[in-house]
């Protein structure tokens, strides 16, 4: 459990720091989530979208997007004294794909924003991690107008394994995506220890 846990004396502790990938199409609230929960000031570039870049950047339901990150985002959060996350968000667009095994290297764990109403940009994000073992929560990025689907279509239309929690979010909301970060660390807890226990038995 990575909440609730008794405190053991008040000495100064070295926090464990883990590094949490934010992945997720384009639009999608990545940006948005790592701003949200951030305590240093997200580095971020982004850009404006160009005439170039339109036939490429698909805006078709993201209303009112005029930027798009180009590098990456980078946030901190403390959940907990002695329990740091980085979060580094992946480029959402394709082109920017090649930074991805960069980013991947070292992550405990990922968040892959889904917004319903375009459910089909994320199987890309979903299949790299699926791909590469490495453990990921599907956060439903909640905007309003779009439909509300129950966490369990949403994980048989991104036909996931029964263990990937899906949970439903919202990337503005501090408490909502804190939960959402713990929920990735639990996740991979979990996995690390039976990973672990399937070792042993070997
Ligand atoms: N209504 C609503 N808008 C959101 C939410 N998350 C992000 N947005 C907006 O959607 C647009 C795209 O978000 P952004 O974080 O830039 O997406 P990114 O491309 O994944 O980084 C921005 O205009 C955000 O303000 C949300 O949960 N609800
Ligand atoms: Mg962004």
């Amino acid at each position: 459990m990575i909440l609730g846990r008794t405190e053991r004396g008040k000495a100064p502790i070295e926090p464990v720091t883990l590094k949490i990938l934010v992945a997720g199409g384009f639009g999608v609230g990545k940006t948005t989530l790592v701003g949200a929960v951030s305590e240093i000031k997200p580095l971020r570039t982004e850009e404006t979208l160009s005439e170039a870049g339109r036939p490429i950047d698909d805006i078709s339901g993201v209303e009112g997007k005029t930027t798009t990150t180009v590098a990456m985002d980078f946030g901190r959060i403390t959940v907990r004294e002695d329990l740091v996350l980085y979060l580094f968000g992946t480029p959402g667009q394709d082109r920017f794909w090649f930074l991805w095994d960069e980013l991947a290297t070292g992550a405990l764990g990922a968040v892959v924003l889904a917004d319903t109403r375009r459910l089909e940009d994320c199987f890309a994000a979903v299949d790299y991690f699926e791909r590469r073992h490495i453990p990921f929560v599907v956060g439903v990025n909640c905007f309003e107008g779009a439909a509300r689907y129950p966490a369990d279509s949403v994980r048989q239309a991104l036909d996931l394994d029964s263990a990937v929690p899906v949970v439903l979010c919202d990337a503005r909301d501090r408490e909502s995506v804190k939960d959402v970060l713990i929920d990735v660390v639990e996740h991979a807890m979990k996995l690390a220890a039976s990973r672990r226990a399937a070792a042993t038995a070997t």
